[in-house]
């Protein structure tokens, strides 16, 4: 059965035969799937660390370019969870891949155990929609040992730290995008609220920042986001974490860690809003947060 398109009428000119589809991106944790991302969409989006479990729910990216769009979801790395909040990180995963059009699996070249794991193996069992498999990191291994892996699982080999084969594998995306129009505006890159974005790369600063597991143990809320005619924008940001002792950690010898956090992520920050802003940081105790319901959903992740 075939049916007309229908026109796609946003920008200044229609588009003829538009192409559009949501595209997860999924993969074990740390392979880069964020950085993937970023990449194709050509903004820095989502955060990236060398920490695994970065990224905590989905992010959102736009992708458009003649006739496709391909709206990305950046989810969490698979992992077996264990406690309520990699619970609910495994269902962010879940719901991604149930929404896609195309789902985009990820594995890095570099880990020794370089084969698509488990959880990924379920998935793709049961998937009846286009799939692509990227090999990403192929620029920290030999090209024999790329290509033997590519050979096996049938995949395309790219460094989306370097670029390398990205326009490549852009093209095979676009190629499996189902037909139909724009869900967004050509120009449009993201949809999740500014907030979001702030809160997160404050939270890229902490995972850069603070070893061991201090990361994991804290959230960022962004409690207070005023635009002010004339001076520059206020935001007051929380840094939550599990205990007292922890805050003293964030807070470091005479408020120098903090001050460190709250330098970095502003300039982050300005560059992503592309405005000055004043950046308030402080930091509170919520203990076991990662644990109770209710403190997910405050803090987005639920
Ligand atoms: N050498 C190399 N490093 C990469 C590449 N892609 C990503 N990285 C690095 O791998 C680390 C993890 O990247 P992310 O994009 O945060 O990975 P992720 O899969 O989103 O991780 P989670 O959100 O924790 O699941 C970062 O240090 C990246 O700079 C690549 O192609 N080559
Ligand atoms: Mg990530």
């Amino acid at each position: 059965m075939s049916e007309q398109i229908p026109d796609c009428e946003m920008g200044d000119e229609a588009i003829r035969n538009p192409k559009s589809g949501y595209v997860a991106i999924i993969g074990k944790p740390n392979v880069g799937k964020s950085t993937l991302m970023n990449a194709l969409v050509g903004e820095r989006l989502s955060i990236v660390t060398p920490k695994p479990q970065t990224t905590r729910g989905r992010v959102l990216g736009i992708m458009s370019s003649g006739e496709c769009q391909a709206v990305f979801w950046d989810t969490p790395g698979m992992l077996e969870p264990k406690g309520r909040l990699q619970e609910v990180m495994t269902r962010q995963i879940r719901d991604s891949v149930r929404d896609a059009d195309v789902l985009l699996a990820l594995v890095d070249a570099s880990s020794p155990k370089d084969d698509l794991d488990e959880r990924m193996r379920e998935i793709l069992h049961d998937w009846q929609r286009p799939l692509i498999v990227a090999i990403n990191k192929s620029d920290l291994v030999e090209t024999a040992r790329v290509e033997k892996i590519v050979g096996r699982i049938r995949a395309v080999a790219i460094s989306a730290l370097r670029g390398t084969h990205v326009d490549a594998l852009k093209t095979l995306i676009e190629q499996r995008l189902p037909e139909g129009p724009f869900f967004y505006p050509p120009d449009m890159v993201a949809e999740q609220p500014e907030r979001f974005f702030v809160g997160e790369l404050v939270r890229e600063e902490i995972f850069l920042k603070l070893g061991q597991e201090l990361p994991y143990a804290t959230a960022v809320k962004v409690e207070e986001f005023k635009e002010r005619k004339d001076e520059k924008d206020y935001i007051r940001a929380v840094i939550y974490v599990e205990r007292p002792s922890q805050k003293g950690i964030v807070i470091g010898a005479k408020g120098a860690m903090l001050k460190q956090i709250g330098q970095h992520a502003r300039v982050k920050i300005e560059a992503f809003l592309d405005r000055p802003v004043y950046l308030e940081l402080w930091v509170k105790v919520r203990p076991k947060w990662r644990k109770r319901e209710r403190d997910l959903k405050e803090f987005g992740y639920w």
